[in-house]
């Protein structure tokens, strides 16, 4: 093989909550996101309880794809997309998450957009959860710590399979599942899971917990989409920072493995349908009883995933210590700077050779068909009085990466799907809240603090990627 196969699906990818707005438009509810204000680097965006007036939540109004939807996909597909990712805002059909009757307007909105989509030849590539479950299944049960979300949830899964079966055929449950692996940070535990902590609760165990929850409604998700529709194709999604150790010490190179235990055991039970024996040791170690029934364990190996989704953004890199005998691996102290690499504006390590290693570790793990989701350049653009915007470093960046990935795949002989740069149009971070911190091949006039017209201007690195897409990844 020389290149990318003749169907290889380009495209980019966004979430509802980042771009859509209307945040009470057509029935919809309140959403974890909408809950949550602008934050920066370094500042972590503040989790409001209910939405509190004179705040700034950037998710309430984000950039308008909610009315402005139609321009934006006639703008994809000059680009010349193959395929759009983006997510079912969950509230728009379940408003408050626990209703036994789906919300008809929201389910005509997304009608509406994806038939938009067809109309162009662009297939959409659909997430159920992405960090936007309806807030009061946190405020009246607590988050995924509650076993009921399973039905909550594959309920929604159910309605939205039923409904758009013909005109959605990828699909993926859980939006980086794996992220809650950093649970001592307060912010994947709440956009994952819908968890607050107590002071001093014991937050590992609870995220296992809620994580098991989520991996059960994921397999009864799958299950139940292909009794509704055979070929429906349903993966999970991954959040892949490969972990490296900081030198070839052997304790330093065990910490990593044990890293990559601790972060990526969620991909073994999507795809394997069991718990990984380490992970089944750890938890005796650490005394944890967690609630796993014998229906759970079944349900997991019914509801295999049908491909691995992941998002590349970075590496990371850590090593042992000697306060840390048994070379466990805790995100928020374990890791350290790679030397060799160069970071973002937002400290991210940025390493294209991580993505061929990548694909090359899934696929050697898993072999299933693998699809990278989520790729892309954070940074801060400057528009010119043009209108203009000559982001050339993030064509470097994207350059670099599909070069990586063409050697996965054309060398190393990964099957891979495809590949859907986030934020193809600029959107809110939700890492930070931000405007200013942009992926986009597509500039929105909006700022960090709400001002801006909206307005929508090309950059450079949208007739770049227009060839990229046009000769099959030849030209780059
Ligand atoms: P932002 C952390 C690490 C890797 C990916 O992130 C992450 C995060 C969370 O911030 O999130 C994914 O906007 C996520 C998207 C997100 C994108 O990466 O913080 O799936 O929703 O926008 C980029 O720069």
């Amino acid at each position: 093989m020389s290149g990318f196969n003749a169907n290889f699906m380009w495209g980019g990818a966004v979430a509802a909550h980042q771009l859509e707005g209307g945040w009470q438009e057509g029935g919809k509810g309140v959403s974890v996101a909408d809950v949550m204000t602008a934050g920066a680097h370094g500042i972590p965006r503040e989790i409001t309880p209910g939405v509190i007036p004179g705040k700034n939540y950037p998710n309430h109004e984000a950039i308008d794809f909610y009315h402005r939807y139609k321009d934006d996909i006639a703008l994809f597909a000059e680009m010349g997309f193959k395929c759009f990712r983006t997510s079912i805002a969950w509230t728009r059909i379940f408003p408050l998450g626990d209703e036994s009757l789906p919300n008809e307007a929201g389910l005509q909105f997304y009608d509406c957009l994806f038939d938009e989509c067809l109309k162009h030849g662009i297939e959409p590539v659909i997430t159920l959860s992405h960090f936007e479950m309806p807030y009061p299944l946190v405020t009246e049960y607590g988050g995924w710590r509650n076993r009921k979300l399973i039905d909550f949830f594959v309920r929604f899964a159910k309605v939205v399979f039923k409904r758009y079966q013909h005109k959605v055929k990828y699909w993926m449950t859980f939006n980086e599942i794996n992220n809650q692996a950093n649970f001592h940070e307060d912010f994947a535990p709440f956009t994952n899971s819908g968890l607050k902590y107590s002071p001093g609760e014991d937050r590992e165990p609870v995220m296992f917990q809620a994580a098991h929850y989520e991996l059960v409604a994921s397999a009864l998700a799958v299950k139940a989409g292909r009794e509704i529709n055979p070929s429906l194709k349903i993966g999970c999604m991954i959040a892949m920072c490969p972990i490296y150790p900081l030198t070839c010490a052997p304790n330093d190179m065990m910490m990593a493995m044990n890293a990559m235990h601790r972060r990526y055991w969620f991909t073994d039970v999507h795809v394997r349908g069991k718990y990984p024996q380490h992970l089944l040791n750890y938890f005796a170690r650490r005394g944890f009883t967690l609630d796993i029934t014998e229906e759970d364990k079944q349900a997991l190996t019914q509801g295999c995933v049908d491909y691995i989704g992941f998002s590349y953004y970075m590496s990371f890199t850590t090593k042992a210590t000697a306060d840390n005998p048994q070379l466990d691996y805790d995100e928020s102290t374990s890791l350290v700077s790679n030397p060799y690499v160069q970071k973002s504006d937002w400290g991210w390590q940025i390493d294209p050779v991580g993505l061929r290693y990548s694909l090359n570790w899934f696929w050697d793990h898993y072999q299933l068909p693998l699809f990278i989701v989520e790729n892309g350049f954070g940074a801060i653009d400057v528009q010119q009085a043009d209108g203009s915007v000559d982001d050339q470093y993030r064509i470097d960046y994207m350059a670099a990466h599909i070069r990586e990935m063409k050697k996965a795949v054309v060398e190393d002989g990964v099957d891979l799907m495809g590949y859907t740069p986030w934020g193809c149009i600029d959107l809110v971070s939700a890492g930070t809240g931000e405007m200013k911190k942009r992926y986009g091949f597509i500039y929105v006039d909006k700022n960090n603090d709400g001002s801006g017209t909206l307005a929508r201007h090309p950059k450079k690195s949208f007739a770049w990627y227009q060839q990229v897409i046009a000769s099959n990844g030849e030209k780059l």
